[in-house]
């Protein structure tokens, strides 16, 4: 396999003005007749390129003529060469068979649960007909479907239904166009046995859209949130960005088998199951938020993606990155802004600074890449997330707005790149942004590294900042400052943030700040000095609010400091973060003891910070919730040079017990006050009560094996639950502790849901990622579990991606939870290589962990190499070693 370079991009010669596609759905195979009335753009003959895979060739044609191979054409796996077609307008007709009930990898048409389903993001289109799979070969669509009645009832593609009729020999046929231009990553169809649920929105001009979504009979009942929640993401888009819908008709379908999340196919998305159907008995809260997020992502696309799609596949985050700022606003709006970003900025950190630092290593716009389906990573959509929103943060709510505005104007039925949007920003307000552009080009996270200095006579506070940018695999450039806007307030000694009159940036230009209280700085150089004016009296900074930009901030801050920001800090996120911060030194400096083989002290302070923020009423409860958390053994273990996983994952422990024993009655007395019995309602006030009681549920289950007193609790929690989110945080929380309890909660749990498949995938889960010792010979039956099966993606990221979250088993110094990974990973590669490559990935974090485990995991991707992998796991195999 080889790479393909951003730097070698061609326009494509040839117009595609128009494709008619006829598609014969049958059990052996399904013919595609395709036909493009194509013009030449240069006005010359040149070659004409179309992309193939897996496909039957049965007859192409240019103006009705047959073309013979090897004279009029040459073919090769993956590519179809015309040598020489007209240097006008002419018609290229294509013949192809394929099997979709034999495709494995749910990539371009295949079948699911005995319906047509396809996927064509990225590359996927070239699975069904010879064609220029590219996205800025922009086209309208014909789609002509015909299938048998009685199996494939339903007939849906792109667009609008124009004709549909019975045939002969109980077939039927649908006729669908789409009226607006799309590249082929945006086609779907999907056949099969499906009821709809229907409702309708009415746009604020008036037009009525048909909205309906699509389940097997026996889940139409679990739609009510999904349509809710694409009800919601079509207004929310009208008034915030004044987009509206462009058709008539908006369809959703749900699918079992999907290799991603969802689908944004124009007029047609394809949703993963897990993300669209829900009920107060199968889904927890955390199950809603995500389908409320998902269906507006999928949603918001209908103009960031398809009406204004991107060039080539480098430019994946003009789309992905704007889309998810867009559905994480929309999320903000729906539910708590500040726990949304605390949530954003935890995945950020855990998985994206990881990425950033591995042999994956990319710049949120690549230059390079083998496989394109091994860049839908968290950088472009996470990192691609964070650099949207710092464009918000520099330029405001108004001149962000401007700058969309101008990006629709501009661009509206283009193919374009992060440069075109880049401009649309600094065109509509009328400025400059400088180095800002570089966290499009440079891969890696910054660190930023802030000092601090009160001058009591002059009354000013300086901060003296610089940026350090890591060396990261993908490029030997060095490496240049990037715009980094850093939100600062000055917190005065009553806990009230001081106000700020101005600052001055270091070359001498001042900025007039009036009265506010919290300030941005705009950091352009390497290193830089910031000093605020009329500070009368020495404050506690508060750096970096609202996660500001995607950094590594280092800044010296004594507990004392941390405790009175946790108490005070007006910024909720400096707030959580001053509290994750106390807790973090802690667990670094209790793993110094431990790996020392000394006794493991808990710092009291501590206990009591949590605890107070725990009992504190002023606050909201799913943000006390969420402070209660600790920082993932992942994003511990990456603060430490050559860490042991496990040692890291006990001394977390250790500070869990601690603070739970140390906190018991008070969890008791929240969980009691938050225990409400009544319906559920996935609401703000709902899912606050239950966040807040399940996270003291979590805390005292770690007490539990040793305490008769929780244990009850816990079993009791258990039985009464009424709604998923209750039971799945009992379960888990007697699923801590080994014996005869724990072994009866999963058997009823279960008993009770073995004929929900989505239910099921927790039940995996739970038991996947579990740390109690030994537990790869439970992973190794549930492999042969009737629950489980290789070729279902979802049951394959509950099994097995749950596993690679278990530090004890995954992790076993022996390196048998590596060889487990690994097995899998060689038999996934030939049924489905995007799932398998994404399976590979915890391998790519090897240099982080000591030697012995480095040894382990290089050990099994020299193994993996071996096996001759297809390309996309071969890419990340190769980078890795
Ligand atoms: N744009 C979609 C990406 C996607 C995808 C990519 C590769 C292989 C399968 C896929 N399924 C969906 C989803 C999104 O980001 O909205
Ligand atoms: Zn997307």
């Amino acid at each position: 396999p080889s790479a393909i370079y951003l730097s070698d991009y061609q326009e494509y010669p040839y117009s595609v003005n128009e494709i008619s596609l006829t598609f014969d759905l049958g059990e052996e195979k399904t013919t595609v007749h395709s036909v493009c009335k194509v013009s030449s753009k240069t006005g010359a003959s040149v070659p004409m390129a179309l992309n193939g895979e897996d496909l039957e060739l049965k007859g192409l044609y240019i103006d009705g003529k047959p073309l013979a191979e090897g004279v009029d054409y040459d073919l090769t796996a993956k590519s179809l060469l015309i040598k020489s077609p007209p240097a006008g307008d002419f018609t290229l007709g294509c013949v192809t068979d394929i099997e979709p009930q034999n495709n494995t990898s749910l990539n371009g048409l295949y079948k699911s649960d005995g319906n047509f389903c396809s996927q064509c993001e990225a590359e996927g289109f070239r699975c069904i007909t010879y064609y220029p799979d590219r996205p800025d070969v922009m086209t309208k669509f014909t789609v002509k479907i015909v299938g048998d009645k009685e199996k494939y009832p339903v007939l849906l593609s792109n667009g609008n239904l124009v004709a549909e009729g019975d045939l002969e020999g109980g077939k039927h046929y649908a006729v669908w166009v789409d009226p607006w231009k799309k590249p082929s990553y945006l086609f779907a169809l999907v056949a099969g046995q499906y009821v709809a649920v229907e409702d309708k929105f009415t746009t604020r001009s008036g037009r009525v859209v048909d909205l309906r979504i699509y389940t097997a009979a026996h889940n139409s009942s679990k739609t009510q949130h999904a349509m809710d929640s694409l009800k919601h993401s079509m207004k929310w888009d009208e008034d915030r960005f004044g987009l509206e819908y462009d058709l008539d008709l908006f369809n959703i379908v749900a699918a079992d088998d999907f290799n991603m999340g969802a689908m944004e196919n124009k007029s047609l998305n394809v949703f993963n199951s897990r993300l669209v159907l829900a009920s107060p008995e199968t889904a927890t809260d955390f199950d809603y938020n995500r389908i409320e997020g998902v269906i507006g992502h999928e949603y918001f696309h209908n103009w960031t993606g398809n009406r204004v799609t991107c060039r080539d596949w480098f430019q994946l985050s003009l789309k992905e990155g704007l889309t998810v700022f867009r559905d994480q606003e929309f999320s903000s709006f729906m539910n708590s802004a500040p726990v949304k970003r605390i949530d954003d900025v935890m995945i950020v950190r855990s998985r994206q600074f990881a990425e950033d630092a591995g042999p994956m290593a990319h710049p949120v716009r690549p230059a390079s890449y083998m496989k394109i389906d091994n860049f839908y990573t968290l950088t472009v959509y996470d990192k691609g997330a964070e650099v949207i929103r710092m464009y918000h943060t520099l330029l405001g709510e108004e001149g962000f707005r401007k700058g969309m505005d101008l990006y629709f104007k501009r661009h509206d039925g283009q193919a374009v790149t992060t440069d075109d949007f880049y401009k649309a920003m600094e065109d509509a307000n009328e400025t400059s942004l400088g180095n800002f552009k570089l966290w499009y080009k440079q891969a890696g996270t910054p660190t930023l590294k802030v000092s601090t200095v009160y001058n009591e006579a002059a009354k000013t506070f300086t901060l003296n900042c610089s940026q350090e940018l890591p060396k990261t695999p993908d490029s030997d450039e060095e490496k240049s400052p990037q715009l980094i806007p850093i939100k600062v307030g000055l917190v005065g000694p009553d806990g009230e943030d001081l106000p700020l009159t101005s600052v001055e940036d270091g070359s001498g230009s001042v900025s007039e700040i009036g009265q506010a209280t919290t300030f941005v700085l705009r950091m352009t150089e390497m290193s830089q000095s910031f000093t605020f004016k009329d500070i009368a009296v020495k404050p506690v900074p508060s750096v970096l609010r609202n996660f500001s930009a995607p950094v590594k901030l280092v800044i010296e801050q004594s507990n004392e400091d941390l405790k009175f920001l946790l108490a005070n800090d007006s910024d909720e996120f400096n707030k959580w973060e001053a509290g994750q911060r106390l807790v973090t030194r802690l667990i670094l400096d209790l793993l110094k003891s431990y790996e020392k083989g000394e006794d493991m002290q808990m710092d009291d302070s501590i206990t009591e910070a949590f605890a107070s923020v725990l009992m504190d009423d002023s606050l909201d409860k799913e943000f006390r919730a969420y402070a209660m958390e600790l920082p993932s053994t992942e994003e511990l273990a990456d603060k430490i040079d050559k860490a042991d996983p496990v040692n890291v994952y006990r001394v977390r422990s250790f500070v869990l017990r601690s603070l739970a024993a140390g906190m018991k009655d008070k969890l008791l007395q929240v969980y009691n006050a938050n225990n409400v019995k009544g319906p559920y309602k996935p609401d703000r006030e709902g899912k606050s009560r239950r966040a807040i009681r399940n996270v003291a549920l979590s805390y005292l289950g770690k007490l539990g094996g040793k305490d008769a007193e929780v244990m009850a609790l816990l079993n009791t929690s258990f039985k009464e639950a009424t709604n998923m989110t209750d039971q799945m945080a009992a379960l888990g929380a007697i699923c801590g502790n080994p014996g005869q309890d724990r072994d009866n909660a999963l058997k009823s749990f279960y008993d009770q849901w073995s004929n929900e498949p989505l239910v099921i995938l927790k039940w995996l889960g739970l038991q996947a990622g579990s740390n109690i010792e030994g537990n790869l010979k439970v992973m190794k039956e549930l492999l042969d579990h009737p629950a489980f099966d290789i070729k279902n993606p979802n049951k394959v990221y509950s099994l097995i991606g749950g596993f690679t979250r278990s530090a004890v088993n995954y992790h076993a110094a022996d390196g048998s939870g590596y060889e487990f990974l690994a097995d899998i990973v060689i038999k996934l590669d030939k049924l489905n290589p995007q799932v398998a490559a994404r399976m590979v990935g915890p391998f790519t974090k090897y240099k982080k962990y000591d030697e012995g485990r480095q040894t382990h995991i290089r050990g099994q991707l020299q193994r993996i190499l071996d096996s001759k992998p297809c390309e996309n796991v071969y890419e990340i195999v190769f980078k890795s070693l």
